[in-house]
């Protein structure tokens, strides 16, 4: 997704940089709400402040401040930024890629990147950062279209636009739908509630993934590192690459019996085949020290724990 630190400040009087402020829009979509609560610990509850066009569950509401904000109005977005003195704006409002294919006309005004900025003529094994794109989904042309904006005002202007390229992410706190990668957080819900799981992708469908933790502390850090370590303003950020297969395998060493059927959805995999199968992060590696703490295995294991809880 992309992250636009919109204005790196230093305070006039001392070098240390002054503490954010900070703006999430799309705040309760799969990844705001744990970004909140990171950045929060680190700045202070009342420097994050979360928004949606959403209204927000109480325990949101009441975990520290929530407005509305609708991207595509941008006198509301730019009153909210100046009357809350937001330094940082983090984008993540969005239509996931599959929703996007049926909403044709709502998608172009997103603003923020994953592995959908690519497509078939992309080299997909691995995509490096620098390449060919040319997606055939509208949720890619517009993260094209957001890459190039940001990178563009950075370059005229000097805004410190800084944009992630996400895999699918991979968490228990928030319900699939609507995306590609869906399917392997669905999978482990269905895996413990009823022990059979229906893949929209074939078995050997091979896309990169990435924990959620491991997500937002990428995203942290890189919003953190200095300006002068930085020499792309888009990056790719990797973890692991699996298939619907192999994660089913490696669930099946805490469920034996766990049964995986495939119906392929011409849909979702006419996107996942033109989607990279595995992402080149060295960029990030060596300029900002990106380092990924989950593996398969112990994204599994996590997964299982953190569902069993919350049945419990
Ligand atoms: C989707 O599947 O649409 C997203 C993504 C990888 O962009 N999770």
């Amino acid at each position: 997704r992309q992250i636009s630190r919109w204005n790196k400040q230093e305070s006039s009087e001392s070098s240390q940089p002054e503490t954010p402020r900070v703006l999430i829009t799309g705040g309760l979509g799969q990844l705001g709400v744990g970004l909140a609560q990171l950045l929060r610990k680190q700045y202070g509850t009342d420097n994050v402040i979360l928004s949606d066009i959403k209204k927000p569950p109480t325990e949101v509401f009441n975990s520290g401040p929530f407005v509305y904000v609708d991207v595509l109005d941008y006198k509301n977005l730019r009153e909210m930024l100046v009357n809350n003195r937001i330094t940082w704006l983090v984008h993540y409002s969005a239509l996931l890629s599959a929703v996007g294919e049926a909403n044709v006309a709502r998608p172009q005004d997103q603003h923020h990147s994953t592995i959908g900025a690519f497509g078939p003529s992309s080299p997909r094994d691995p995509a490096p950062d620098l390449c060919v794109q040319r997606p055939r989904t509208i949720y890619g042309v517009s993260k094209v279209h957001a890459e190039l904006m940001g990178e563009y005002l950075h370059h005229k202007y000097g805004l410190d636009f800084r944009c992630l390229r996400y895999p699918g992410i991979i968490s228990a706190d928030t319900p699939p739908g609507g995306g590609t990668t869906d399917y392997a957080v669905q999978i482990f819900h269905d895996a413990l509630s009823s022990g059979r799981f229906q893949s929209y992708l074939r078995a050997d469908t091979r896309l990169p993934m990435m924990h959620v933790g491991d997500c937002h502390r990428a995203t942290l850090e890189y919003l953190q590192a200095p300006d002068c370590q930085l020499s792309l303003r888009t990056y790719n950020i990797a973890a692991m690459s699996f298939t619907p297969e192999e994660v089913a395998q490696e669930i099946r060493k805490h469920l034996p019996h766990l049964q995986v059927t495939y119906r392929p959805d011409p849909v979702r995999q006419t996107i996942a085949d033109s989607w990279p199968m595995r992402f080149d992060d060295s960029n990030a590696r060596r300029d900002w020290g990106w380092r990924p703490a989950y593996q398969l295995p112990e994204l599994v294991t996590d997964m299982l724990e953190a569902i069993r809880q919350q049945r419990s």
